[in-house]
């Protein structure tokens, strides 16, 4: 029972990625899902439901759809649209009165405006609000399309605010329809400052490129997508939302200034995050608290997941890896620190959607230990195939670590908490 309900959520975060994609009708036509051994074995599955394109949607109660909901066919109109306009430069304050048309927004009962409001903005008076009904495998998102950068840029930035605790995915396109993506926690009610160098966001699943690198100089379009209410399992694990919601976008731009690196190539090995940001470049699972609190000896930071009883049952984060070069690497290692017992399942998924993972048990009593794991010590997911059964690194698109929270001790406030620093492969 307890594997089988593990299966779920990983095949889930598989079709996440497809999911956001199609909900994009610009960039659907190029994005197509791969017709694959992922789509054969999520055959039967609830979560396979999560890549039904957004056409299927039954307009609700007698209300006209609203324009950002269109049909995935119009895609191509929109496309035609978006080519009539002239690029402008993706450097946006939002301090001006109105939106220029190279804006765009899906989602229930989406609305897109420049609010100047008291409070609204991070940055000067005004900022961009999208406004939206969570509705199920109807995901809420902002494009800005045709855009041309000036300069060559470096690094992707926004500020982000939402209502709520949020999973959000983030994409660039190039001029030829490859697509780029990363994703980020957002805390509820509190502005993050979004800063990602290009070369740490990863080619988006479905998404292929003739030159297996993101052109800075390329990018066409940007989009920001709350992750909410996707069916199924899934949408229990990165969160359900109800009633109308706001996402605040700030400063977003293609920006020629780096970013600081959160990923690189050391020594010892390749280092995924020091999580030493102020915003989590990564998926929360199961609604986590997450805060950043000091790490271990020799680590400034680490990313704190605070969990409660009676709440989803896997908690935890998902790390892509797929912008990163792992050949070689024997082993995946982190820092661990628990306050209470807890099994925590560590999965390394491939691009096809193939699953490999391993179990440990985190003992309060040990403080910060440095966990390593043998890649060979990972096992195919038996609900997952793979054309030859083997963890293949260059292919790993994204760490997985869970608590099971079913299994783990809370403390007398029924809340249980980890720590993670130093997500590395050696
Ligand atoms: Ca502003
Ligand atoms: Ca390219
Ligand atoms: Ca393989």
């Amino acid at each position: 029972m307890c594997q089988i309900r593990a299966s779920f959520i990983w095949i889930a975060l598989t079709v996440l990625a497809v999911a956001a994609v199609a909900a994009t009708p610009a960039i659907a036509q190029f994005a197509m899902p791969e017709e694959g051994t992922q789509q054969e074995a999520d055959e039967g599955e609830p979560a396979a439901e999560a890549a039904a394109p957004e056409g299927e949607q039954a307009p609700e109660e007698g209300e006209a759809p609203p324009a950002a909901e269109q049909p995935a066919e119009e895609g191509d109109e929109e496309a035609a649209a978006e080519e009539q306009l002239e690029p402008i430069a993706p450097n946006f304050d939002f301090e001006g009165a109105e939106l220029t048309p190279h804006w765009s927004a899906t989602g229930m009962e989406a609305t897109l405006k420049i609010s100047r409001e008291p409070g609204a903005a991070m940055a000067g008076q005004g900022a961009l609000v999208l406004s939206y009904m969570p509705a199920e495998g109807n995901l809420p998102s902002i494009t800005v399309a045709p855009i041309r950068p000036e300069v060559q840029p470096q690094s992707l930035r926004f500020g982000l605010k939402l209502d709520e605790i949020s999973s959000i995915r983030y994409a660039v396109r190039e001029e030829d329809g490859t697509e780029y993506e990363g994703y980020c926690y957002a805390p509820a009610d509190e502005w993050v400052d979004v800063r990602v160098p290009l070369s740490e966001l990863m080619l988006a699943q479905g998404s292929e490129d003739e030159n297996g690198a993101l052109d800075g100089d390329q990018i066409v379009a940007i989009s920001i997508t709350d992750l909410c209410n996707l069916p199924g399992e899934i949408g229990r694990a990165l969160g359900v939302k109800r009633g109308m919601q706001q996402m605040h976008v700030d400063n977003l731009q293609l920006s020629a200034t780096p970013a600081p690196a959160r990923s690189w190539r050391a020594a010892e090995g390749v280092v995924v995050d020091h999580f030493n940001g102020n915003a989590g470049i990564f998926l929360p699972v199961g609604a986590p608290e997450v805060d950043f609190v000091a790490g271990p000896p020799g680590d400034d930071t680490a990313c704190q997941l605070t969990y409660s009883l009676g709440g989803h049952r896997w908690v935890g984060l998902v790390r892509g890896v797929g912008h990163l070069d792992l050949t070689g690497a024997g082993e995946l290692s982190l820092m661990l620190s628990a306050d209470q017992p807890a099994r925590m399942v560590a999965v390394l998924e491939e691009w096809d959607g193939s699953k490999y993972e391993t179990n440990l048990t985190l003992n309060p009593e040990a403080g910060w230990t440095e966990i390593r794991l043998p890649i060979e010590q990972f096992i195919l997911d038996a609900a997952t195939t793979d054309e030859n059964r083997v963890v293949d690194l260059d292919q790993v698109r994204v760490v997985i670590l869970v608590i099971d929270t079913f299994n783990a001790s809370v403390d007398a406030m029924g809340e249980g908490r980890i720590k993670i620093a130093r997500l590395m492969f050696r």
